[in-house]
């Protein structure tokens, strides 16, 4: 059986990596406000890293549907202790849509970029990671939150999203990053309906066509709240979806992705566990 694809850099586990999310914001829908305090964030990172995540990732703007952005003085004041604390006993990615805060970020000892906009917010920003020679998560994107569900049209979305991270591809290696170094995600929830996100999850070979690691973020979202509402209709709260993310680490494991991006780390890496000994489809 072969492991996910390595990209270089990174830690190599020989199966799906698992990213430990620190959310520094006081509004991310997951959970926003529990680690503003620097404190709080870097003893929680340290906790993920306790329970096995292979990285920690640390964000200072939330991207939920309708999110303000900070500043960048704010985003680089929320972020820069956190990063600073967790790279010295681990690998630490930075969540960001800016140059300038990814360059103080590799500064403060980060391993990895996590753009969402994967290069298109910031023109400053794939020339930078090129130049740092660093790994690149390039995500499926199609415009800032506060708007991006209206633009969650598609006539086929997974040949959509194929075509789109084709172009955002191009332009990630024209401005010089190596493509080894690039790790595509379909954005899951950004510019996406629920139903969106279940066809993507459904056909994931379509995805690997791309011929590079995939990143799936799908830990708590909305679509997982959707799908577990009471019978009144209520949909889970976020901090209770944790159980729907580990069956799809479970499923997205099987399938072979290099990694998935969750909260809760201990389950995922139970269900990753699970899937090995089982051997990938
Ligand atoms: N989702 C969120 C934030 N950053 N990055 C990537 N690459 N993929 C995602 O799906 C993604 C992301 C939003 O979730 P959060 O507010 O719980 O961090």
């Amino acid at each position: 059986m072969n492991a996910p694809a390595a990209v270089p850099g990174l830690p190599q586990p020989g199966r799906t990596v698992v990213i430990g999310v620190v959310n520094v914001t006081p509004d991310s829908f997951s959970d926003g406000g529990d680690w503003l305090d620097p404190e709080a964030a870097i003893a929680h990172g340290r906790d993920l890293i306790g329970q096995g995540a292979d990285i920690v990732e640390v964000g200072g703007e939330s991207t939920r549907p309708g999110a303000v952005r900070p500043s960048v003085a704010e985003e680089l004041r929320r972020v820069l202790p956190v990063v600073r604390a967790l790279g010295e006993t681990g690998c630490v990615s930075i969540d960001t849509m800016r140059a300038e805060v990814v360059a103080a970020a590799v500064d403060a000892g980060a391993r990895l970029v996590n753009d969402v906009s994967g290069g298109r917010a910031d023109p400053a920003m794939l020339p930078l990671v090129a130049e740092a020679g660093l790994p690149y998560i390039c995500m499926h994107w199609r415009g800032h939150s506060q708007d991006m569900q209206s633009r969650a049209v598609y006539a086929d979305v997974v040949a959509e999203v194929v075509a789109e991270l084709t172009e955002q591809i191009g332009e990630a290696e024209r401005a010089g990053i190596a493509t080894e170094r690039l790790i595509l995600d379909p954005g899951f929830g950004f510019a996406k309906t629920g139903e969106h996100n279940w066809e993507l999850l459904q056909r994931l070979d379509e995805l690997d066509r791309l011929g590079r690691p995939l990143l799936m973020g799908v830990s708590r979202k909305t679509f997982l709240g959707t799908l577990l509402a009471d019978p009144t209709g209520r949909p889970r709260p976020a901090r209770d979806r944790d159980d729907a993310t580990t069956a799809l680490t479970f499923e997205l494991a099987r399938h072979g992705v290099w990694g998935v991006r969750v909260h809760a780390v201990g389950p995922s890496r139970d269900a990753i566990a699970v899937a090995e000994r089982l051997g990938r489809r």
